[in-house]
């Protein structure tokens, strides 16, 4: 089932359950390489949710800004590859909604547990925006926030269950989004927490 959430965005109900063993499978490998960490923000608060990323590409965050690189800057080494697995997840999931030859080179891992959040902002740190982002939501459901292209513009919230992928592109790129506060009811699969992936073109 596809919804629509506005020109080019969609949500694809449970589009990943199929895939859900392998997607955890090869996330325990990314988490025991990189294990997730809470960033700095530019502005000096750590942010709640903890991240991780895969690809040639990672997106960091500390005092000097964010910004895309290719070494995980607590380990000191590359990121560990895209599995097999995530970037024809992506691909799939691109093209379902439209977005034809989608090539992620950046998957940015978020780990909510309960309580934690992400307030409204805008992914501009990629290089182009022609490209879409694919994301992938597990574990416990969470309240997305649909805004519009100024911050103040009224959100619309979107549950974002387990398996639900959603894809934003072309007119929806630059909207402001954001997740409420994760609640407390664990998943029966993952237990207390969520994890989305994020798949950008970013370089
Ligand atoms: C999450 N992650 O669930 C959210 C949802 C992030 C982030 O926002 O930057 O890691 S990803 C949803 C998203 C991405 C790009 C554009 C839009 C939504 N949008 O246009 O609403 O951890
Ligand atoms: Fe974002």
């Amino acid at each position: 089932r596809r919804t629509r959430l506005g020109p080019q965005a969609w949500v694809l109900r449970g589009y990943a359950l199929p895939r859900v063993d392998a997607l955890l499978a090869a996330l325990a490998d990314i988490e025991a390489e990189a294990p997730f960490r809470q960033m700095k923000t530019p502005g000096g608060f750590t942010m709640s949710a903890a991240l991780s990323s895969c690809g040639a590409l990672g997106w960091t965050s500390d005092r000097r800004g964010y910004r895309y690189s290719s070494l995980d800057p607590d380990s000191g080494r590359p990121w560990p590859p895209m599995p097999e697995v995530f970037v024809r997840l992506a691909r799939e999931a691109a093209a379902a909604a439209g977005f034809e030859g989608f090539a992620p080179d950046a998957c940015l891992i978020n780990r909510y547990l309960p309580g934690a959040r992400m307030s409204l902002h805008q992914d501009k740190n990629e290089r182009d925006f022609d490209a879409p982002i694919v994301s992938v939501s597990l574990g416990m459901s969470a309240v997305f926030l649909f805004g519009g292209h100024a911050r103040a513009d009224k959100a619309a919230r979107v549950p974002l269950h387990h398996g639900d992928v959603a894809v934003w592109g072309g007119a929806d790129r630059l909207r402001y989004h954001g997740i409420l506060p994760l609640g407390a009811q664990p998943h029966p699969l993952m237990g207390a927490r969520r994890i989305n992936l994020t798949f950008r073109q970013a370089g």
